[in-house]
């Protein structure tokens, strides 16, 4: 007798099944459900979707792999770490994304990232699949040796499970230049090939042009883009951002260069507003206090004098026209959307991976304040990424200018396809809806192709 199986869970009974299977992983719970509600109306009446559990199987990783990372430090003591790659989805091409090294790293977050991942290289038009990966390594006031053996042995496992047909990683939180450096150093001598494995890579070894841009730069785009969408322009506008690393400075620099003025920058020990503006000249002394002297915020304030320091302090409170959350996830809850909202802010563009709690995505809806998700705005540093891989596998590299158009055009693609899924159709577009159906689309078509898989 054939057995009764309901394939149609509604919202509710399938995320009830998400939280059974993911006990404890409140991040990627977090991400699905924002995803799940804007899919759920989108398949309504789509039967194919439901027959193949289309949502189902792309919130079930292709493969969680977890592995130990010992390393010695300076002192001679053996520290062990834990290191993953999670491969989320590769229906159209490649997993792709990057590794995060921060101590709150773990699997949840881990595979919320590579979901999310999923959804925003979809939405960049190019092949590349979902995929993430880190340790909870802090390297935080490690020596350079440190952080080489540590990248050595976390590359040491990695290795077998990437390859530039099969899994591309690049930067993230606590994963730069230097670290992709020793990275791609360890797998050229384990496997004694040379090939577009990583990208974010320097641009003497096959690193593209624009990459440690993008991403901020990207973000500010969408911005611009949202703002056009309302006959608006970030000139002349005011912008609080949050972080102070690589999405911060250039979304920062961006800002600046199209004629706003950024008011705040910050890191995990709190913010620093300048009501004089922070402009390149400040960005560059911040990104040498940051990459070079590995430095934090607070010492902004004693080299320029019109600023003050907010210890233990986000930095949402400002008023501002613009704000840009470029930090880490869940740095924005509902009153400090609140905030920004009843301080008059026009639009919002996320330069980190879902900086905002769900009920701050509410707030900024009802509000009906321009948008930007995550997965839309900072698709950016993805994209430039995807034509690094472009780039290595046809052994060229395409000059900066060319890069900049490549990446503005990529941006304003992305903002189309989230007009056209997320327009509500009394003006307002409902960007998070936009980047979700668009994003799931391609994906979930690619994976009706496949059959059973
Ligand atoms: P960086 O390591 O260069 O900078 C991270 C910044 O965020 C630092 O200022 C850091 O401060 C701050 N930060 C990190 N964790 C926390 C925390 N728990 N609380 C408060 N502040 C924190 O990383 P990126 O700039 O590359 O990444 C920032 C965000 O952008 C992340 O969400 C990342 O996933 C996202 N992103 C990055 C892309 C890229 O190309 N790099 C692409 C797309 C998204 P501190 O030094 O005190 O830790
Ligand atoms: O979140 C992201 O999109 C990244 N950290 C960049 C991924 C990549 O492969 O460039």
């Amino acid at each position: 007798m054939a057995s009764v199986y309901d394939r149609h869970v509604d919202l509710n009974q399938f995320m009830e099944g998400v939280k059974k299977r993911n006990p404890g992983q409140t991040e990627f719970i977090q991400a699905v459900q924002e995803v799940a509600q804007d899919i759920y109306e989108f398949i309504e009446d789509k039967e194919e979707y439901h027959e193949a559990q289309i949502l189902r199987r792309i919130a079930e990783p292709d493969r969680v792999v977890s592995f130990r990372v010992c390393w010695e430090d300076d002192n001679h003591n053996i520290r062990v770490q834990r290191g993953f790659r999670i491969q989320n989805n590769n229906a159209i091409g490649p997993y792709k994304g990057g590794i995060r090294f921060h101590p709150s790293v773990n699997e949840s977050v881990l595979k919320f990232l590579a979901f999310e991942q999923t959804f925003k290289n979809s939405l960049t038009g190019l092949p590349m699949g979902g995929g993430k990966g880190g340790a909870n390594f802090n390297p935080r006031g490690k020596s350079d040796a440190e952080v080489m053996r540590f990248c050595q042995s976390f590359m040491t496992e990695l290795y077998r499970h990437i390859g530039p047909d099969t899994d591309v990683p690049a930067g993230d939180i606590g994963v730069g230049g230097r670290e992709i450096g020793y990275m791609f150093g360890q797998y050229k001598r384990i496997t004694n090939r040379w090939e577009g494995v990583l990208t974010g890579k320097g641009q003497e070894y096959g690193g593209s042009q624009m990459r440690p841009e993008a991403t901020g730069y990207g973000a500010v785009y969408f911005l611009q883009n949202m703002l056009k969408h309302k006959g608006e322009d970030v000139e002349g506008k005011t912008a609080v951002i949050s972080g102070s690393g690589n999405v911060a400075t250039h979304a920062a620099e961006m800002i600046t260069k199209l004629g706003g003025k950024v008011l705040t920058l910050s890191d995990s020990g709190g913010f620093i507003h300048d009501p004089d503006g922070i402009d390149q000249e400040k960005i560059d002394w911040i990104k040498h206090l940051k990459n070079v002297k590995r430095g934090r915020i607070s010492e902004y304030v004693d080299e320029f004098k019109s600023a003050e320091y907010h210890e233990d302090a986000r930095p949402w409170s400002v008023k501002c026209d613009l704000a840009l959350p470029c930090a880490t996830q869940n740095e924005l809850n509902a009153d400090e959307a609140k905030a920004l909202v009843d301080n008059g802010v026009q639009g919002v563009s996320e330069g980190a991976n879902m900086p905002t709690t769900l009920d701050g995505v509410k707030v900024f809806h009802d509000a009906k304040i321009m948008y930007g998700p995550g997965k839309a705005a900072n698709a950016g540093g993805v994209a430039v990424s995807g034509l690094e891989m472009s780039q290595n596998s046809e052994r060229i590299s395409w000059n900066h200018e060319r890069l900049g158009e490549m990446l503005t055009d990529l941006m304003e693609g992305i903002h189309e396809k989230c007009v056209e899924y997320g327009d509500d159709g009394d003006g307002y577009v409902d960007y998070v809806k936009g980047a979700n159906i668009a994003g799931f689309k391609k994906v979930a078509d690619a994976m009706l192709a496949f059959g059973v898989v």
